[in-house]
């Protein structure tokens, strides 16, 4: 029988939002288009050719919704910046109109006693640097560290939580290889430079905000570190297994918190690139001091090799293509995990979100750790009692978090956890049709209204206690 768990008295209870998946008001005040814009309206790239152009409508309801996040007693909120309203060309001076939305945005979260946690990149790349080439160029590090910078100044006095890029593996490898994120390349080899330039950004970046930000200030690197399971101990399905987690993982932690690639993985991709892109200097520029970790965690990825590879379901995790997500791994078979899914086909084991803390806890103990994005998508329904029951994501929910406390029992400096999401959303390639939300939004009123598993985690906020079972009798918050 379990028994109910404290969590830690300061323990950061949050969820978290970005921008290009809430805000809407893409053509409002300066703003210009970014990959997104422009991939969502190319036909036949999202489904039901949806788009942010509304969303939901975050930029225009903002007060409304932090109320909302207070009224859930949340103590922080994860979002991120959309960088062409802030820098319409992706270079050059801020705009002011652009940067005013994230001061009111980030006033209104202070006086309502929630503490603002910034992400500078969700994927939102300004067109125009697109045009110019984006992450497979070099020059789209530098002008993000001039973007980081310009954040800095303007928000540095009242935002103390800082992260660089979100999901850098989705960056580089679903927008530049598999192309199911923009911008929609099918590149292997860009791919991998990409990754290279997001690396190099995220030190950049991290450089440029220690200059203008107060010491105060927390900077962080959000990774979809993902975990990686091997079908069976044959050492050929090791071997597929260490390949993809130097793609999933060590290509990223590698050169930001270790200061080196893995050296297999040159081997690995030499049929794709010589890696000349990594130029002097580079590995310590990526390699910056940091206090904290971000760790985004959803499902498993089981791999075998090819030549050893039995029947069984394939996996989709990663949206369906033609071009794989995982250069140079191209004789590794995905295998659809064993176990109940989620409305993604995402299988759940909240023991992979126990494994993927404790590998970080054991290669940083010095860094402070966030899962800054934890969630799960179910088909809700509204009620006609006007009530959202959703006792699968309270489900969900309640057996992460319990990995969680394991973890932190065991040893591990887990600070705070954001769920993802806040509210119903663009679900990039899925468009609305995939609902992450404790919020449930009806979008053709934009009306919310919280899910069971919000006032639930609201509970859990409140209390810092997780009980024995997942279970939700209340109707409302007391
Ligand atoms: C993350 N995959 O996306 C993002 O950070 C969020 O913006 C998104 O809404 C959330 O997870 C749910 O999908 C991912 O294919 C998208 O492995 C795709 C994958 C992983 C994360």
């Amino acid at each position: 029988m379990p028994e109910s768990l404290t969590f830690p008295p300061d323990f950061l209870w949050g969820a978290a939002t970005s921008a290009y998946q809430i805000e809407g008001a893409v053509r409002e005040d300066g703003r210009t288009p970014s990959i997104w814009d422009t991939f969502s309206h190319t036909p036949g790239k999202v489904a039901f050719d949806e788009n942010g152009d509304t969303a939901v409508d975050h930029y225009h309801r903002y007060r409304d919704d932090v109320a909302m996040m207070a009224g859930l007693n949340l103590r922080a909120y994860r979002f991120s910046v959309s960088w062409s309203r802030v820098q319409p060309t992706g270079r050059g001076p801020a705009v002011q109109r652009g940067l005013d939305f994230y001061r009111r945005l980030v006033d209104e979260l202070l006086e309502h006693g929630i503490e603002p946690a910034l992400t500078l990149y969700h994927w939102d790349l300004p067109q125009e640097l697109e045009d110019a080439g984006g992450w497979p160029e070099r020059e789209t590090a530098y002008r993000f560290a001039e973007y980081a910078a310009l954040l800095g100044e303007a928000l540095g006095d009242r935002v103390e939580r800082w992260m660089t890029v979100n999901e850098p593996w989705c960056a580089a490898f679903l927008g530049y290889s598999s192309g199911v994120h923009a911008p929609g390349r099918t590149d292997p080899a860009a791919s991998l430079r990409a990754a290279h330039h997001l690396n190099l950004a995220h030190g950049l970046a991290t450089s440029a905000l220690r200059g203008v930000l107060p010491a105060r200030a927390a900077i962080a690197l959000s990774l979809n570190s993902q975990v990686i399971r091997a079908l069976t101990d044959d050492p050929a399905d090791a071997d597929a297994q260490r390949r993809v987690d130097n793609l999933a993982n060590g290509v990223f932690h590698g050169p930001v918190l270790q200061g080196a690639y893995p050296a297999s993985l040159f081997t690995d991709t030499a049929g794709l690139t010589d890696w000349s892109f990594v130029k002097d200097g580079d590995l310590a520029a990526c390699h910056q001091p940091v206090e904290a970790l971000g760790l985004n965690y959803y499902t498993p990825v089981l791999v075998s090799a090819k030549s050893s590879t039995p029947a069984g379901p394939i996996a989709t995790n990663h949206g369906v293509s033609e071009h794989s997500p995982w250069p140079g791994a191209d004789d590794v078979t995905f295998h659809q995990p064993p176990g109940e899914c989620t409305e993604m086909g995402w299988a759940i084991d909240p023991s992979g979100l126990y494994d993927l803390i404790t590998r970080y806890s054991r290669m940083r103990p010095d860094l402070q750790l966030y899962v800054t994005e934890n969630g799960a998508a179910y088909d809700d329904k509204l009620e006609t009692d006007g009530q959202v029951n959703d006792p699968e994501r309270i489900a969900y929910l309640h057996g992460h978090l319990r990995a969680v406390h394991r973890a932190i029992a065991d040893g591990a400096d887990v600070r705070g956890y954001y769920l993802w999401s806040l509210m119903d959303n663009f679900e990039w390639a899925h468009g609305y049709s995939k609902r992450f939300g404790a919020v449930y939004v009806d979008y053709p009123t934009q009306t919310r209204t919280p899910k069971a598993s919000a006032l639930w985690y609201a509970e859990r906020a409140r209390t810092g206690e997780l009980p024995a079972e997942p279970v939700w009798e209340g109707s409302t918050v007391r």
